[in-house]
Formats: C-alpha cells, structure tokens, sequence
C-alpha cells in the first residue's frame, strides 16, 4: 500500500500537460501494451515478463533502457511514454534496468496470485500515464 501511494505522488509530480489519449485511443494503448508484455502469450503477465521489458528494449546492450529507447518500441504516445517513463524513474537516471522493473510487479498484481491479468495491468499503466487509475473497461 504504502508503495502504491508513494507512485501516486510521483506521478501527480511528473504528469505532462500535453493532451493525453482516452477512450477507444487509451483502451488500443493498453491492449496493445499488455500483448507485447505478455510474451508467452498466456494472456496473463507474468514478473519476469514485466522485468524482461527494459531488456528487450535495450538497443544498445548497457543495461539501461533510456527514454529514448523506450520511445522506439512504446505502443502509445510520445506524452503517455514520457509520463510511464518518469514515473517508472523518479530519481531521473534514465536508466531503467530488469530489477527496477521487476520490483513494479508487486505494484501491478494487486492481488498477489502471481499473474497480473488486463485490470490490474491497466490499473497500475493508467496511473503512470495519468496520475491516477482510469477505468477503461467501462
Ligand atoms: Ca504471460
Ligand atoms: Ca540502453
Ligand atoms: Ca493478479
């Protein structure tokens, strides 16, 4: 819990102003984002999944995967990258590594079972992108 709200205040810190997606746009966003996590193809996201994307994502091989990579391969927008990305490293390293993300996992299987199904995983995205969890599945 006490995680959760720690990221809550760092994204209402780091949301852009820019004109964020929603509706249709912000479902397509999610939907897509979760099919290219769930690399298995389960239709579930399992923890390594999750922490193997900042290594898929890692062009150049040093360990990190910058903002600007992370924009290469993003299924939303350069805003709804820019915000997931801060909020993923508020210290501002530009560097998000496998254990970092890994560590998010606890954050995005809110009930603890191992798998984060579409509700948890856009519950936990909405809220990097926004500030705030969106409810897109109506
Ligand atoms: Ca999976
Ligand atoms: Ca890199
Ligand atoms: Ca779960």
């Amino acid at each position: 819990m006490k995680a959760v709200i720690y990221i809550q205040l760092l994204a209402y810190v780091y949301i852009s102003h820019a004109v964020l997606p929603t509706g249709d746009a912000l479902l397509k966003i999610l939907q897509d984002t979760y099919h290219n996590v769930d690399a298995n193809q389960d239709g579930l996201i399992q923890r390594e999944e999750l922490a193997g994307f900042p290594v898929h994502a890692d062009r150049n091989h040093d360990g990190c995967m910058t903002l600007a990579e992370y924009k290469m391969v993003t299924s939303g927008t350069a805003e709804t990258a820019t915000n997931v990305f801060r909020n993923l490293d508020p210290d501002n390293s530009d560097c998000l590594t496998h254990d970092k993300i890994s560590r998010q996992f606890d954050i995005l299987d809110r009930d603890k079972n191992g798998d984060g199904d579409f509700q948890e995983f856009s519950h936990w995205f909405t809220n990097l992108i926004f500030g705030h969890p969106v409810n897109v599945v109506g």
